[in-house]
């Protein structure tokens, strides 16, 4: 009798141990494929706590004639996604590998140059296609307030932000952003950089972000860095900057 329960408990152990290992191959499996680069999910684009290459949340062609399909197919999947891949294999089996993107930012001095691009490259993207959109929507009461008080208009902010646009030398981004004092910012980074990076000369929350980088005016404007800039105010997501600059100002 005892020994038959020993027995059992004994068999009944080793059942347990089969089906953890089971367990532990599945989450293998499973922190093997959420760990593929070129695995695409449909996610909230700005949960930033999992490393995900995220869908386009629109047609290629949903921007045209502002933004063509063909700069859009070529921006997102090859240049977005080469961003994306090099930044996991970047971090692949380090301990920025558990981080967030904002923490990886907050310390990206110490992360090396392959982290602070292709993170950058990855990150701002993101922000990018989010703040864009066929139906553009118009800014907030709130957003309305803080820009007039800051800028004097709205036409001031737009100048102002054109300007950070237009005399970014080389590649880079154009950013309005939400300093840490919580008021409001227009700038520019040079390459990938971006205000969240303890690298940037300027610092905040970006709300609304331009990408000034060739690739993603040239086949249409060519050198014509202005008009591409111009045709930009037709397809920005002010829902969307809207809820930045709530989620910001908490
Ligand atoms: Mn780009």
């Amino acid at each position: 009798m005892l020994f038959n329960t020993k027995l059992t408990i004994m068999k009944f152990t080793n059942k347990l141990k089969t089906i953890g290992l089971g367990f532990a191959a599945i989450l293998l499996v499973f922190n093997l494929f959420a760990g593929d680069p070129e695995n695409t999910k449909e996610v909230n684009m700005e949960k930033f706590d999992i490393h995900v290459f995220p869908a386009l949340p629109y047609a290629y062609d949903a921007l045209e004639p502002y933004i063509d399909a063909r700069t859009m197919e070529i921006h997102y999947d090859r240049h977005h996604r080469a961003y994306f891949n090099n930044f996991i294999a970047a971090i692949k089996g380090t301990q920025l590998d558990k981080s967030t993107i904002e923490q990886i930012f907050a310390k990206v001095s110490e992360a090396g140059d392959a982290v602070r691009n292709n993170g950058g490259g990855f990150y701002n993207h993101v922000i990018f296609w989010n703040n864009l959109s066929s139906g553009s929507g118009a800014p907030s009461v709130e957003l309305t307030e803080a820009i007039n008080k800051t800028f004097g208009s709205f036409e001031k902010f737009k100048e102002a932000f054109d300007n950070s646009a237009k005399t970014r030398f080389g590649s880079g981004w154009a950013w309005l952003y939400v300093t840490p004092d919580k008021k409001l910012a227009v700038g520019s980074t040079p390459n990938q950089d971006n205000p969240l990076m303890d690298v940037s000369p300027i610092k905040g929350k970006p709300l609304l972000a331009l990408d000034v980088w060739e690739h993603a005016y040239y086949l249409k404007y060519q050198n014509k860095r202005p008009e591409y800039i111009a045709a930009f105010w037709n397809v920005v997501n002010w829902d969307e900057v809207n809820r930045r600059y709530k989620e910001a100002m908490k």
